[in-house]
């Protein structure tokens, strides 16, 4: 029998006490975010249910329980500034404004999908809202996110890039590689890191010599926020401070957000690395219900009194309209195009590997986007189980 690997920090896995109080914001903003959180939690519901139909295939990763970090962040920022996020990105897709008709026939695999149905739920990408993808490489976004920085500042351009990733991508050299290189260059980039404290199975303790992940940011001489990261207000009034700090400053700035996914790493994980407890735990303070139960309980805007409160019947309408604009995505979706066989290879700009076979060669002088007249002969297809 193999042994176990010592681990020497204990960190606490349980959430932090849920927020309290009256949101300190105005109604209409406060409603607008809590929409924006159930328009991802029921298009991911859905999602997971079309999964098991086997309508929607390939790889699903879905941020049930992360929904503040994505909605309270994304609210912080202009719409000239860039994105780039994670596998884990419907909802960064969602509150950047891309339609859910897009998304969920680009998890179909319709022609109709942001990406032709070529990407799949973990390469959602749209230029019109600077959204620059949806990357399935753990730490893939932040070289990525750096140079979107760098090519804003040589075009003298204002934006910053927010750049989401996982705690698991902090192993990356490519994490070291970018915070080093944005720091030294001053570029704005602002580095979010959704630490859920699992990267796939492997809890943060036992990956990470040093769990405090503001700590290693800090020691490339930039500043670090931290926030707690089911609690959508503080995600949001953390956010803002951050991006003041990149705008004002010109340099990179790293926030950490502690949060939690409720649901399993991606579609094929048994959880055993978890107990039961742990999950129930932080779904009890799970940012849907504590910001309704405190919009319901104390208000919005600091105002005493029931005027600025969330009613029942203003939440059911919400959800009401969440849940209808799902069943229209799914609609639109269905009733999209399949991409024919014959163009799955349009836009792969990499040449096949020297052995495969002469059809399936690029044409010469086809150009940057080469089209290749039959598919290479993979065995990991959309269906294909094997690890993302
Ligand atoms: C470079 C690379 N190594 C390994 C993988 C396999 N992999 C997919 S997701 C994942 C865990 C990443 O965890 P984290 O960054 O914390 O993101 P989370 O899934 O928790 O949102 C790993 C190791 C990968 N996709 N890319
Ligand atoms: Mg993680």
């Amino acid at each position: 029998m193999t042994k176990k690997l010592p681990v020497k920090q204990k960190i606490e896995h349980r959430p932090p006490p849920p927020p309290a109080g009256p949101v300190p914001w105005d109604k209409d903003f406060a409603l607008q975010l809590l929409l924006d959180m159930l328009r991802i939690r029921r298009l991911e519901e859905k999602a997971a249910e079309l999964y098991g139909d086997g309508k929607i295939r390939g790889f699903l990763h879905l941020y049930i329980g992360e929904e503040a970090v994505a909605v309270g962040a994304l609210h912080a920022l202009a719409p000239q500034d860039n994105v780039v996020a994670t596998y884990r990105e419907h909802g960064h897709a969602l509150v950047r404004g891309m339609p859910m008709g897009a998304i969920m026939a680009e998890m179909y695999g319709k022609q109709e999908g942001c990406a032709r149905g070529h990407g799949g739920s973990m390469h959602l990408f749209d230029a019109a809202t600077r959204l620059y993808g949806g990357n399935a490489i753990v730490g893939g976004g932040l070289p990525l996110a750096t140079g979107l920085a760098l090519a804003a500042r040589l075009q003298g351009e204002t934006r910053l890039t927010a750049c989401f990733f996982g705690d698991g991508a902090v192993a990356e050299g490519a994490f070291h590689e970018s915070l080093n290189l944005a720091a030294l260059w001053k570029l704005p980039v602002l580095f979010c890191c959704e630490n859920n404290l699992y990267g796939m199975g492997t809890a943060i303790e036992r990956a990470e010599s040093q769990t405090d992940l503001c700590a290693k940011a800090a020691s490339y001489n930039m500043p670090t926020f931290a926030a707690d990261g089911m609690d959508v207000v503080a995600v949001h009034a953390t956010m803002q401070q951050a991006v003041a700090k990149v705008r004002k400053d010109a340099g990179p700035v790293f926030v950490e957000f502690r949060t939690y996914r409720f649901r399993a790493h991606s579609m094929f994980d048994a959880e055993l690395y978890r107990d039961k407890a742990e999950v129930e735990a932080w779904q009890e303070c799970g940012p849907l219900h504590t910001f309704t139960a405190r919009l319901k309980a104390k208000g919005a805007g600091g105002v005493k009194g029931g005027k600025a409160k969330l009613s029942e019947k203003e939440f059911l309408a919400l959800d009401a309209r969440a849940q209808a604009e799902v069943a229209e995505a799914v609609a639109f979706a269905e009733a999209g195009t399949w991409e024919p066989v014959e163009d799955l290879l349009k836009d792969v700009h990499t040449p096949p590997p020297p052995g495969r076979p002469k059809e399936a060669q690029p044409t010469p002088g086809a150009g940057a986007a080469r089209e290749h007249p039959s598919p290479p002969s993979s065995g990991r297809g959309m269906g294909g189980r094997g690890r993302p």
